[in-house]
């Protein structure tokens, strides 16, 4: 997760219930090469119950270098807040660290590794290209993203990790924009994705250094009973080391 750039394309997102095709099914579907969405992979109880392990995580973490924070990056403050879990992800520069200060990272734990084997089983039955990660990948590193009302996330590629493993992406809470462009730039074309809370992508193959972000979330859309009153978490894990 390096340079996230906050560029105000937030500006011209509709709304993302006003967009066209918004309330057309929503099929399994490999959305582009090594891209996968799988619309209501996680079922409320199972949403609820990876949202009290986060926030079980973020108090234990809290007043330790983990601290569940808005981190400061060179391009500026984050909207979003972050948890890192098996690795910290580290800016100035950014990289990925085992410990800081003397103390190991947080685990990640066994809930998220059993998210993590299903969601590359089914994301390997739509995609060639993410078929062979299923019986290899290794949770090394997963970052428990909380979005507050009104927060985005700027277009940015995944690069700090070595691994060309595919990054899996978990939504929970309030709808998101899920925009995924080239991997040479931030620019179009793009994919837009809307993510529901539950919804599951997992993007890797041609696709892993893609630029993406997150430029809009639907405040007050996260379903009764997801865990969240309000915002949203998205939990992404990664293999970092090869
Ligand atoms: O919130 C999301 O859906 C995307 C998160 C993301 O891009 C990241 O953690 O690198």
């Amino acid at each position: 997760m390096p340079a996230i750039v906050h560029e105000r394309e937030d500006a011209h997102v509709p709304t993302l219930f006003d967009a066209p095709g918004a309330d057309l099914p929503r099929p399994p579907r490999e959305v582009t090469d090594g891209v996968v969405h799988l619309p209501g992979f996680l079922d409320l109880p199972t949403q609820r119950s990876l949202v009290a392990e986060a926030r079980r995580i973020a108090r234990s973490a809290a007043g330790t270098p983990f601290a569940m924070v808005r981190p400061r990056l060179r391009s500026g403050q984050m909207s979003v807040y972050m948890l890192s879990l098996g690795r910290y992800w580290k800016s100035h520069p950014y990289r990925y660290v085992e410990e800081l200060e003397g103390m190991r990272v947080p685990p990640i734990p066994e809930s998220f590794h059993k998210r993590t084997r299903e969601a590359l089983e089914a994301a390997g039955r739509l995609s060639g290209s993410l078929a062979a990660w299923s019986g290899s990948f290794r949770a090394e590193a997963a970052l428990v993203n909380y979005y507050p009302p009104g927060s985005t996330m700027g277009m940015h590629q995944d690069a700090n990790e070595l691994s060309e493993a595919p990054v899996i992406s978990l939504s929970i809470g309030d709808t998101a924009l899920f925009r995924l462009g080239g991997t040479e730039n931030r620019n179009r074309p793009w994919n837009e994705i809307p993510l529901l809370s539950g919804d599951l992508i997992v993007f890797g193959g041609a696709h892993r250094r893609a630029f993406h972000g997150v430029p809009k979330v639907e405040e007050g859309t996260a379903p009764d009973g997801c865990g969240l009153a309000e915002g949203r978490i998205n939990i992404t894990i990664r293999q970092v080391d090869l």
